[in-house]
C-alpha cells in the first residue's frame, strides 16, 4: 500500500501507420494530422521507441468497420471524393459531409485515412485481449463524434465505438473515459442501452456570449442517458460540464474524485482513454487552461488502476503543444521520465524552436498563452462532484 514494492512495468505497444500523415482536411481546416507526424518524431528522438512493441497495422476493411457503421454509409464514404461529390445532394448532407460549417469535408484519400485511423485503434485493443499488452496507444485514433450512419465534428467513422466492441468479446464490462474538451456524445450514443459499457466525459458545456453552444452542446450534467428503468444502460452515462479557463489544480482534483468513484463502484476489466489535447491552455478551439504535466495526470491516474488500457487521441488544434503532451503521455505510459530541453538530434527540432512559448522544451508554460478567465469556482466544482456521485446512484439495479 505504501510504496514498498518495486512500480509495476507495464507492457506497452504503440500502434501507427504513418501513412495518415499525408492526408489533408483542407488548409484552413483546424484538424491537422501533421500533428502525428511531430509526436512520432518527439518520441524517436527521446528514445522512446526502445521501451515499447512498435506496431504498423494495416487499414480496416469495410466490413470491419460495418461491425458498427450502416452499410449505406459506409458505401457512400468509400466512394465519395472532391471530384464527384454533389455538395446540394440530399444524402450528401444527411450523411453529414460538407454543409456550412465544413466541419467533414470531403478530401483526396479520405477513405483510406478512416481505414487506418480506424485499423490502428482496433490493433491496439486485439492486442490487450490476446493479453500481448498492458497498454496499447493510437495517438492517431479518439474520433468520438461519428454516429453509425453520420460523420460529424470531424469524425467520420468512430474507432472508439469498434475497440469497444472488440474489447467487450473478452471483457464483462468496459470503461470509456473523454478528456477531450468536446463531449463525448458518439461514444455515449453508441452503448446507451447497455451495463456493459460505461462513459464518462470531461468537457467544456454552455453557451457563448452569442447564444451558441459549445460543440457539440450535448453533456450536461442531468445527461445520464436512457431515464427508463427497464433499459439496461440507466445510470451507465456520466457527464462533467465544465466552464472556461479550468486550472491544473481543479481538473486534477476533478478528474481523480470522480473516476476514482467510477472506477471503485463500476470495477471495469478493461478502460478506454480518449486523450484529446484541446483541453490544454492556448488550445485553437478550447477553452480550458491546463499544463501538459497537468494533463498527463489523468493518464498516470488510469495507469494505477492497474487494468488494461487503450490509450487514444482525439482533438488538439495546436500542433506543436499536441505533440508534446502525446509524447508526455507516452512516456507515462512506460514509466520514463523526460528532460525538458528537447533532444538536439530532433528532425523537427526546427519546428520547436523560436516559438512563441516554449521554444526548445518540452513543457512550455500553458496558462497564459491563449486567456479564458475561469468561471469555475470552487463552490460549483465542489456541486459538481456531489451531484455527479450521486449520479452514480442510478447504476445500480
Ligand atoms: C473548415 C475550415 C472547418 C475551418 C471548422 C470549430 C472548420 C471549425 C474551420 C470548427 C473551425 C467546430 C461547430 C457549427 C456546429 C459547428 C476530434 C452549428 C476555427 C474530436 C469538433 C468541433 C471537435 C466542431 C472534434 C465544431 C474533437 N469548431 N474552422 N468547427 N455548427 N463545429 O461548432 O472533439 O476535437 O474553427
Ligand atoms: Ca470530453
Ligand atoms: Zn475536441
Amino acid at each position: 500500500e505504501y510504496g514498498m514494492e518495486k512500480p509495476k512495468g507495464y507492457k506497452v505497444s504503440f500502434h501507427y501507420n504513418p501513412h495518415v500523415e499525408y492526408h489533408h482536411f483542407g488548409s484552413s481546416h483546424p484538424m491537422k494530422p501533421w500533428r502525428l507526424t511531430l509526436t512520432k518524431q518527439l518520441v524517436v528522438a527521446y528514445g522512446l521507441e526502445y521501451t515499447m512493441d512498435l506496431f504498423e497495422p494495416r487499414p480496416a476493411t469495410l466490413d470491419e468497420l460495418a461491425v458498427f457503421h450502416d452499410r449505406e454509409y459506409l458505401s457512400y464514404l468509400s466512394r465519395v471524393t472532391p471530384q464527384n461529390a454533389q455538395p446540394e445532394d440530399a444524402s450528401h448532407l444527411a450523411f453529414g459531409f460538407g454543409g456550412e460549417s465544413n466541419d467533414c469535408p470531403v478530401f483526396d484519400g479520405l477513405w483510406n485515412y478512416v481505414c487506418l485511423y480506424s485499423g490502428a485503434s482496433m490493433h491496439a485493443a486485439h492486442n490487450l485481449t490476446n493479453k500481448q499488452s498492458d497498454i496499447a496507444i493510437n495517438w492517431s485514433g479518439g474520433l468520438h463524434h461519428a454516429k453509425k450512419n453520420l460523420a460529424s465534428g470531424f469524425c467520420y467513422v468512430n474507432d472508439i465505438v469498434l475497440a469497444i466492441q472488440h474489447l467487450l468479446t473478452q471483457n464483462q464490462r468496459v470503461l470509456y473515459i473523454d478528456i477531450d474538451v468536446h463531449h463525448g456524445d458518439g461514444v455515449e450514443q453508441a452503448f446507451e442501452s447497455t451495463d456493459r459499457v460505461f462513459t464518462l466525459s470531461y468537457h467544456k458545456y454552455g453557451n457563448d456570449r452569442n447564444g451558441w453552444p459549445f460543440f457539440p452542446g450535448t453533456g450536461n450534467i442531468t445527461d445520464m442517458g436512457p431515464t427508463d428503468p427497464t433499459n439496461r444502460g440507466k445510470g451507465h452515462t456520466l457527464n462533467i460540464p465544465l466552464d472556461d479557463g479550468i486550472d491544473d489544480e481543479q481538473y486534477k482534483w476533478l478528474f481523480k474524485t470522480i473516476t476514482g468513484a467510477v472506477v471503485d463502484k463500476y470495477q471495469p476489466n478493461a478502460i478506454v482513454l480518449q486523450s484529446g489535447a484541446d483541453s490544454l491552455g492556448g488550445d485553437r478551439l478550447g477553452r480550458f487552461n491546463l499544463n501538459i504535466k497537468a494533463h498527463g495526470f489523468c493518464i498516470e491516474t488510469v495507469k494505477n488502476f492497474g487494468r488494461p488500457l487503450l490509450l487514444i487521441g482525439g482533438g488538439g488544434y495546436t500542433p506543436r503543444n499536441v505533440a508534446r503532451t502525446w509524447c508526455h503521455e507516452t512516456a507515462v505510459c512506460v514509466g520514463a521520465n523526460l528532460h525538458n530541453n528537447l533532444p538536439t538530434h530532433l528532425p523537427y527540432l526546427q519546428a520547436f524552436q523560436g516559438e512563441e512559448n516554449g521554444g526548445g522544451i518540452l513543457y512550455p508554460d500553458l496558462h497564459n498563452t491563449k486567456r479564458h478567465d475561469n468561471a469555475n469556482s470552487t463552490s460549483k466544482l465542489q456541486k459538481l462532484v456531489s451531484h455527479a456521485l450521486d449520479n452514480l446512484r442510478y447504476m445500480e439495479g
